[in-house]
């Protein structure tokens, strides 16, 4: 990564927008109906730069949640960080909050928009920024848990399929896990390309809990991902040493060293990064450089972004230690309408974009439609 000139940034907006989904997406922590996202634009004299927080509306999934990390932004992270100076890198972005504990995902965004600028100054595409050595990423889809049981879930998949997305992620909790996956690999057979994730849902201590995920370990899924609590690494490390189901980690990965925690004490063998859970794009390439380094498999999740957040995740996914697929779908699994030109699905890939920073903006029919609010600080 070359360094990038900095940036003068004349203002940040904070813009709140909402998008209906598609389809209701449920969880082990409940059903997401719309995606009510916070966009951070940052102002400057090379045209604005985005970056998009994925926190979801309640902290269900890991403590963040929406309007916390808009005030969090307004009142805190945005004045500390211009208050020690207008002239940025993204790079200044995590020392200069470094003292403000958490907010990772408030953090990510920030730090997002303003790498976007920089980038977008120089006339330089994110992925390129970042070392990818692919043009198209393969894309995976997380299907949700769906309110028909089995049969619905055997056709969304059915559908899944027949779109072109190159491997299946199921959610699953209790009361719904080991035998609609019994039921996928009956109906799809030994070919399909399989893993759950159980959002934490699960208690390592709970017999009913562990014979259910000890059912999964026999269906040949690629992984089963975030099975217990985020700091239970070490029941993440006994369960794992007795499944030959690799064991993945989400909501535990915080941040790098977390990362290298988690493998050291094998409570994973495969790293979900996802670049607004752990601060942003330049930590996200700290956790590929150290999993790289160990031959540990990684890829790119996903928080049901908008156009802006996909494009980062797209990039980021497009780098060389990204061997498995991600959960990054096309636009059209979320959205009638994205707010950005779309992300298409061909032959089972999205492509990389290769225009300025991370090569998507706001359409402004969109942002028109989906606007709710805004803030312009200082
Ligand atoms: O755990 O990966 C997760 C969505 C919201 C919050 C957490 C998760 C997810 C997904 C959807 O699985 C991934 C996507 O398609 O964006
Ligand atoms: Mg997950």
């Amino acid at each position: 990564m070359n360094r990038l000139p900095a940036v003068d940034v004349a203002a940040i907006e904070l813009v709140r927008v909402r998008l209906p989904l598609v389809t209701p997406f449920r969880t082990s922590f409940g059903v997401q109906t719309e995606r009510d996202a916070l966009l951070v634009r940052v102002l400057a004299e090379d045209g604005p730069g985005w970056g998009e927080c994925v926190t979801p509306a309640t902290p269900v999934y890991t403590e963040e949640y929406t309007d916390g990390a808009a005030h969090v932004l307004e009142h805190v992270l945005v004045p500390v960080l211009l208050r020690a100076g207008r002239r940025l890198h993204a790079e200044d972005v995590a020392p200069r909050l470094r003292g403000l504990k958490g907010h990772r995902m408030a953090k990510a965004a920030l730090e997002g928009a303003i790498l976007d600028v920089q980038l977008r100054a120089a006339g330089r595409s994110l992925a390129t920024h970042l070392g990818a050595t692919r043009d198209r990423v393969p894309a995976g889809v997380s299907v949700g848990i769906p309110d028909g049981g089995i049969p619905e879930l055997l056709e969304l998949v059915a559908g899944h399929l027949d779109d072109g997305y190159v491997r299946i992620k199921a959610k699953v909790a209790r009361g719904h896990d080991a035998q609609p996956m019994q039921a996928l690999r009956a109906r799809f057979g030994a070919a399909l390309r399989l893993q759950v994730d159980a959002n934490a849902g699960y208690d390592p201590d709970a017999p009913e809990d562990v014979a259910t995920l000890d059912a999964l370990d026999e269906l040949e899924l690629v992984q089963i991902e975030q099975p217990f609590a985020p700091d239970r690494l070490l029941d993440h490390a006994r369960h794992a040493a007795r499944w030959r189901t690799p064991v993945c980690l989400d909501e535990s990965i915080l941040d790098v060293a977390r990362a290298v925690e988690a493998l050291e004490l094998q409570a994973c063998r495969i790293v979900n990064v996802k670049p607004g859970r752990v601060g942003g794009p330049l930590e996200s390439v700290r956790i590929h450089d150290a999993c790289r380094d160990r031959g540990v498999p990684v890829w790119c999740g996903g928080m049901l972004e908008t156009g802006i957040g996909r494009a980062l995740n797209v990039a980021v996914a497009a780098m060389p230690g990204f061997t498995l697929p991600g959960d990054t779908s096309a636009s059209g699994r979320y959205f009638a309408e994205d707010l950005t030109e779309p992300f298409v699905l061909r032959d089972g890939h999205l492509a990389v974009p290769d225009g300025p920073g991370i090569g998507r903006e706001p359409r402004a029919e969109m942002l028109r439609t989906a606007w709710r609010r805004q803030v312009r600080l200082p």
